[in-house]
């Protein structure tokens, strides 16, 4: 056998990030030999799209050199590794953030200008990356970019739908769900791992093996088999300084063809079984904060569980003879309970696979794992009925019972508890036709259960996991959500940190809460005016925006009302725009009146078989055309909804807001991220006691924030007292208008009695606390209203939000995890206090 030669100097790629340089001339060339030699294109050929692929190719080598270094060095230390898995990853275009990030900004820029191509067009081709569907999806992201910015080793696992959140459309009003197809044109950012590759097991039956002189052994022969093949994106953090890994799996059947039955003609019956298996990562379900309930659902839970838990495991054995140190060097977050099926699988491969004694594997998977909670919401808390999940998963099952067997037994001689909190706290409930309780097994399965803001995790404590917060008080905290900055401020908003820059020095781009410095400057008029020009631009941005969309001219001059999220009744939607539509009455009883010029907007998609929340959509469209058309308000009032809410849309609408409508019932909203956006850009926020307004009013302070509303204990209080809406609407002239107007079909004249049972539903028990809370909200409006006469106090007040929102940045959440729950990440990182 030949041996490599000693001497023989193999080149190889350099491991050393920084040989590249940075000049526009390099820049241009890196791009051009993309175009030419990758996408096998000339100059004079190239369409946009090209240039979009080649530049994201060429900045994606530079991200590589990073990531190889990266990867590198985590091995080289043997750091504990975070892998965070999540069903969902709305991490929207990648191009400008990793530009930015890479601090390319300028020089791909004036790259593609030398090509006569203007980076800002190439990159509104890329598509979204839409594999989520609001506030879960996106904090996973900005934890991801986090991650990144802050050093934490980390994975990201999830799914790689060929189909992410559907696109909306209005038609007539309503809302239309139509196909998305990000992957149409090929993905420049992702690499296929082929050799990256599990089976997944479904159905089928378990087996006990009994051998002399060992003990019985449980073998699950599952009845059905699809491989679940890695897709790596890397995601680099800021200043290029640590890439991390987004590995998304996709299913493949075993057998792409099914031979005999091809050539036995049955061409159709020979393609099912691909069919079947890529089925499970075709398409995002759109559910959001509520159980999808299919199978098909499961299956893709379970698929992408296992999938991530043997790279794990296999990662983890390539480097250590054993798995009894996995919780050393891997801390596994379950975001939401989607994923919580993990707790059962990993139980499986340690005890099955690997032969560790179950209570040994039990204490390795505790240590493992951390569950954060999103939603109290009833209708989102995860159930599975016994007998789908015995039959799709039937060795999951059996340890699910075992493991409910140990909390039993434990909590009652241990623990003393009685019947009744032993039904509370069982993973099985047995009221509902027995079905297993995913939030009860990942509460069970780890170490730590976080809630995503202060309030929420109180509540926690009392409503859903009140009983297992008794038998484990040590296992709740609080991380309150945050979001990035990188995205969220410096990309989506760079004359506002220029502007910041000159004020207080460049200091805050790496270390945000250096924007605090800015708070003096809120008392600086001539700040203060540049700090206004520049949301004017913004809003002017946006105007145009509204304008190619809609063909609705909206003055930039006028306050910028947004509620931007999706439908649904708890987010009340509705409470904005009947306070629109009695504004309206008011605008044209009274039009003498001083009114103060307003822009509602409205975006969101509503999940397609909500019918509440699609009702919601339609009244905003049919309310916004009798509006718009109307010339007793015209210029007074406009209310716009752009249709089909986004990533890349938000981008335009956070930095555009004067107002941000943040007015979920109070206790029903966990945390809320967009709130934090919109404050960081300088909104003022309307909101409610809810989810992280309450730490945002904490921080901003009650001077520059507008509370209004029941509390989350009053909601409750009102709720159990039978509150109903009828009597309170009697009470108030303005709502009793609005409300008729909108059930007598003013703004639906083809259809009058759309609305009747919508509006009714207010007259009732008025489950939402929109009646109750009316009257408040519409007269925090008028003081709103009252603030934008004095533009130096609302100027003042705007830049008190920004310089105090420093805190919210997910930075500071992944510095919480990685310090209490992960115990993984830089020393620095841990050492926040
Ligand atoms: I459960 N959330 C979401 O977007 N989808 C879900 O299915 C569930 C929760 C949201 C909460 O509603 C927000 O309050 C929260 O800010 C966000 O998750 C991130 O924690």
């Amino acid at each position: 056998i030949a041996k490599p030669q000693a001497t023989r100097k193999v080149p190889r790629a350099t491991n050393n990030p920084l040989p590249r340089a940075n000049d526009t001339d390099t820049l241009a060339l890196e791009i051009l030999e993309k175009l030419t030699y990758s996408l096998g294109k000339t100059t004079s050929v190239a369409r946009m799209h090209d240039w979009m692929d080649a530049t994201c190719l060429a900045v994606r080598d530079r991200i590589i050199d990073h990531w190889i270094a990266s990867t590198q060095k985590v091995t080289k230390e043997h750091s504990k590794r975070v892998c965070y898995l999540s069903m969902e990853f709305l991490i929207g275009r990648l191009l400008r953030d990793a530009i930015n990030n890479l601090g390319l900004s300028e020089p791909v820029k004036q790259a593609l200008a030398r090509y006569g191509v203007d980076l800002d067009l190439v990159e509104l081709l890329e598509p979204d990356a839409a594999l989520g569907n609001g506030g879960l999806g996106r904090l996973a992201a900005c934890f991801m970019e986090s991650m990144a910015s802050t050093e934490v080793p980390a994975f990201g696992y999830g799914i790689r739908y060929v189909h992410g959140f559907f696109r909306q459309e209005i038609a007539d009003g309503a809302q239309v769900e139509l196909p998305e197809d990000w992957l149409a044109h090929g993905n420049p950012w992702e690499f296929e791992r082929r050799e990256t590759a599990y089976e997944i097991g479904f159905g089928g039956k378990v087996t006990m093996v009994e051998e002399p002189g060992r003990p019985p052994r449980y073998v699950w022969r599952p009845a059905e088999r699809v491989l679940a093949v890695a897709f790596d994106t890397p995601i680099v953090g800021w200043r290029g300084k640590h890439v991390n890994t987004l590995r998304l799996w996709s299913a493949q059947a075993l057998d792409p063809i099914l031979l005999d039955a091809f050539n036995s003609g049955d061409h159709i019956g020979a393609l099912l079984e691909s069919n079947r298996a890529e089925a499970i990562t075709r398409v995002l379900y759109p559910a959001d904060s509520h159980q999808a309930g299919q199978e098909l659902r499961l299956r893709q839970e379970f698929f992408f569980s296992s999938a991530s838990l043997q790279d794990i495991v296999r990662r983890h054995l390539q480097t250590y003879d054993s798995l009894d140190n996995l919780a050393d060097k891997v801390a596994i977050q379950l975001n939401d309970t989607h994923p919580a099926v993990s707790v059962a699988e990993l139980m499986r491969l340690l005890v099955d696979i690997h032969g560790i004694e179950w209570d040994k594997a039990w204490e390795i998977t505790q240590a493992t794992f951390s569950y954060t909670n999103h939603t109290l919401l009833p209708e989102a808390l995860e159930t599975w009925p016994i007998h789908l999940f015995e039959r799709l998963l039937p060795r999951q099952m059996q340890i699910i019972y075992a493991i409910n067997a140990d909390l039993i037994r434990h909590a009652r001689l241990d623990k003393g508890l009685d019947d009744g909190q032993i039904s509370a706290v069982s993973l099985i409930d047995e009221n509902n036709g027995r079905r297993v309780r995913m939030g009860q097994l990942a509460f069970a399965g780890s170490h730590a259960v976080n809630g995503v803001s202060a309030l929420h995790t109180e509540l926690m404590k009392e409503t859903v996991f009140r009983d297992l917060h008794r038998l484990y008080p040590e296992r709740i905290e609080n991380k309150t959500n945050g979001v990035t900055p990188r995205r969220w401020l410096f990309e989506c908003n760079p004359d506002l940190c220029k502007l910041i820059e000159e004020a207080i020095g460049p200091g805050f781009r790496d270390n945000i809460e250096l924007l605090a410095e800015l708070d003096k400057f809120a008392d600086d008029a001539s700040f203060r005016d540049k700090f206004a020009a520049v949301k004017l631009a913004n809003k002017q941005r946006l105007a145009k925006v509204v304008e190619e969309r809609l063909a609705t001219y909206v003055d930039p001059k006028a306050i910028f009302d947004i509620q931007v999220k999706r439908i649904h009744e708890y987010k009340r939607q509705f409470l904005n725009i009947i306070e629109t539509v009695a504004l309206y009455d008011q605008i044209r009883s009274s039009p003498h009146l001083d009114w103060t010029p307003r822009v509602k907007v409205f975006a969101g998609k509503a999940a397609p078989s909500y019918q509440e929340a699609k009702q919601i959509i339609h009244l905003i469209n049919d309310v916004a055309r009798v509006i718009n058309a109307d010339p007793a308000v015209r210029n007074l009032l406009k209310v716009v909804f752009i249709p089909n809410y986004n990533v890349s849309l938000a981008e335009i609408i956070m930095p555009a807001a004067d107002v941000s409508e943040q007015i979920s019932t109070a206790g029903l909203e966990a945390s809320g991220t967009g709130n934090m956006k919109f404050a960081l850009n300088g909104a003022l926020t309307i909101g409610t006691l809810d989810g992280a307004n309450v730490e945002m009013l904490e921080h901003i302070g009650a001077d520059n924030i507008f509370i209004f509303g029941l509390t989350a204990e009053e909601v409750a209080n009102a709720r159990a007292n039978g509150h109903m809406g009828q009597p309170v609407i009697e009470r108030q002239p303005l709502l009793r208008a609005a409300l008729e107007s909108i059930e007598n079909g003013v703004f639906s004249e083809n259809d009058p009695g759309r609305y009747r049972s919508l509006a009714g539903s207010l007259r009732d028990r008025d489950w939402w606390m929109i009646a109750a809370d009316f009257q408040e909200y519409w007269n925090t409006q008028r003081r709103l209203d009252e603030l934008w006469l004095d533009r130096a106090k609302w100027n003042t007040m705007a830049v008190h939000n920004t310089a105090r929102m420093g805190w919210f940045s997910s930075d500071r959440s992944i510095g919480e995890y990685a310090r209490d729950i992960w115990k993984a990440g830089p020393k620095s990182i841990q050492a926040i206090s």
